[in-house]
């Protein structure tokens, strides 16, 4: 199922072609703290003519990137089930980038077992470097450089796309990160069919923007079994769910030097002999990293800054 509107989702067929459908009565309330049907499922479609068509059966989830919708309770917010892996979009500046958010995009990604690539746009609005400095791109994102593949991209000009295009081939991949950085823009980069197709039925024009309303799945053209996800800006993410005794575990870059501190149970925010903190003071963690980590460590799962 590629785009959702309502009670009607589009799913599109093995042989290419979409139909508008609804789900089956009897599947309804069968799926509890999640979404019933969410972009991204596989499902069993019936056709039933011009076009349209119903769902009867909706598979089980190999994955999702979800997030918990507070408004609703507990209830799981599913942004696109069953990729294989998010890239979290972030602008050098125009929205400024936002580490702390970034980082748990990435602790989320590894909670769920996804590989995670890291975008920045907006390259055309680099700073310019003044005697060897680093750029205002390479002050943020270079931590990140020995953890995740990072893109410096510029939708604007063209810059970095092609090697992300062959980053994304042949995958499912969620594109998630906040208001205003070129996701969209980036996914008509990547095809320029879209707009004409899709483009107009479910994206606001509030404040004389193009703001993204929900997630949609598109089928890249000219690349066999790639999809990208377009998705809405995310301003906060809560992580609960995270079992805080493990986020150790999803910092990467901790990883190699789990077991060696003094304590068993050692949280690696005011124990003596913590391994973790050697690290960090020998530089060989990424302060601004354990910044992050030890903010969620001590629970603060919720901070929307
Ligand atoms: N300078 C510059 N502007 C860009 C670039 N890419 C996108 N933009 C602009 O950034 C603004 C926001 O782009 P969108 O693609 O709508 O951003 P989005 O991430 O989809 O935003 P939401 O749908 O609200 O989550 C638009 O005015 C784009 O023209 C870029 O590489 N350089
Ligand atoms: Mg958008
Ligand atoms: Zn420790």
């Amino acid at each position: 199922m590629i785009r959702a509107y309502g009670k009607y989702f589009t799913v599109l067929l093995d042989d290419g072609r979409a139909l508008l459908s609804t789900i089956k009565g009897g599947l309804k309330r069968r799926r509890r703290g999640t979404d019933l049907v969410a972009v991204g499922d596989k499902v069993l479609v019936t056709d039933v003519g011009e076009g349209e068509g119903r769902i009867e059966h909706v598979f089980p989830r190999r994955s999702a990137l979800s997030r918990l919708a507070r408004h609703t309770g507990d209830v799981e917010q599913v942004i696109l089930a069953n990729p294989d892996q998010a890239l979290f979009l972030f602008a050098v500046r125009e929205p400024e980038p936002h580490p702390r958010l970034l980082d748990r995009f990435l602790v989320m990604a590894e909670s769920r077992g996804l590989p995670a690539l890291i975008g920045v746009n907006k390259m055309d609005l680099d700073a310019p470097v003044p005697n060897g400095q680093p750029s205002l791109a390479r002050a943020t994102f270079a931590d990140y450089e020995p953890i995740y593949p990072v893109y410096y991209l510029s939708v604007k000009t063209g810059a970095g796309l092609d090697e992300l295009r062959a980053a994304l081939s042949g995958k499912i991949t969620a594109v998630a990160g906040p208001s205003g950085v070129g996701k969209s823009s980036l996914l008509n980069a990547f095809d320029p069919e879209r707009e004409r197709t899709v483009g107009t039925i479910s994206e606001a024009t509030g404040k004389g923007r193009h703001t993204t309303v929900a997630t949609v799945l598109h089928r890249i053209p000219g690349e066999d079994g790639t999809f990208v996800a377009d998705t809405p800006g995310i301003r906060a993410l809560s992580l609960q769910g995270v079992d805080l005794s493990q986020l150790d575990e999803l910092f990467p870059e901790m990883r190699p030097y789990l077991g060696a501190c003094r304590y068993t149970d050692c949280t690696h925010v005011h124990e003596p002999g913590c391994a973790i903190r050697e690290a960090v003071t020998e530089g060989r963690i990424s302060p601004e990293r354990y910044v992050s980590y030890a903010r969620l460590r001590r629970g603060e799962t919720d901070d929307t800054d």
